[in-house]
């Protein structure tokens, strides 16, 4: 058997619709679909990009619109019953974001363990793309989260946000110091993507490793 996926299994379906917003473990559904986690600091652009790469301005609500932020929000391509045998290709997972200093201590706690147990005992996580502010780099709480990433063996990759508001020279830069960084962390995808989801660079990239991780065995 060959490694690499049927080219249909790797298309990038769509349209894409919203299942449910999980605001605790015991609401996750049932594991199904290999599932495709989206995690980073608060505003970082997790739910602007998964609009972004699916091609639907709201289906993940952003910072603009209030609501659902602080639920594990899932998403799959329309048309399949979820019954075994018809299971979607892939579910996107749009995570509360993690590091948002503003909020009452006891939120914090729950977000973060929310995300924690989602990331550490999900059998069905296949990837967890991993985004970085391209203005700000990795912070100490990335670092973190990528202590427990390795300690779990989930595979993640980073992705660098929000490209267009820094220069050409400034992201080449930065792709570099990440990859640095990354080098020695053994759960670590050995590339990093910078994406812009105003501008629509490195989507394709990502679309395309999304479906690949997902229809790895
Ligand atoms: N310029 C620019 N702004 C972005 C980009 N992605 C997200 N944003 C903005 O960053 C803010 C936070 O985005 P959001 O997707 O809600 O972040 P989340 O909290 O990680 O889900 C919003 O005001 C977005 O419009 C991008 O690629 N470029
Ligand atoms: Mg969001």
């Amino acid at each position: 058997m060959s490694d690499v996926p049927a080219p249909e299994a790797t298309a990038f379906p769509r349209p894409w619709i919203f299942i449910r917003g999980v605001p605790a473990m015991k609401f996750l559904p049932p594991e199904g679909p290999p599932e495709i986690a989206f995690a980073g600091r608060s505003n970082v652009g997790k739910s602007s990009l998964i609009n972004a790469l699916v091609g639907q301005k709201a289906l993940a609500r952003t910072s603009n619109t209030p609501g659902r932020t602080q639920e594990l929000n899932y998403f799959v391509p329309d048309g399949y019953s979820g019954d075994a045998g018809d299971l979607p290709p892939v579910a996107l997972v749009d995570m509360p974001g993690y590091g948002y200093a503003q909020a009452p201590k006891d939120l914090v706690d729950n977000w973060t363990k929310l995300v924690f147990d989602y990331l550490r005992g999900r059998v069905t996580l296949k990837r967890v793309y991993l985004l970085i502010d391209a203005r700000h780099g990795i912070k100490t709480i990335d670092g973190e989260v990528m202590d427990l990433l390795d300690k779990a063996a989930v595979s993640y990759q980073l992705v660098l946000t929000k490209t267009d508001k820094i220069k050409p020279p400034a992201v080449t830069k930065l792709l570099a110091e990440t990859l640095e960084k990354i080098r020695k962390r053994p759960a670590a995808f050995p590339a990093v993507i910078a994406t812009s989801s105003e501008k629509g660079a490195g989507l394709d990239d990502l679309r395309a490793a999304i479906m690949t991780a997902a229809a790895d065995k």
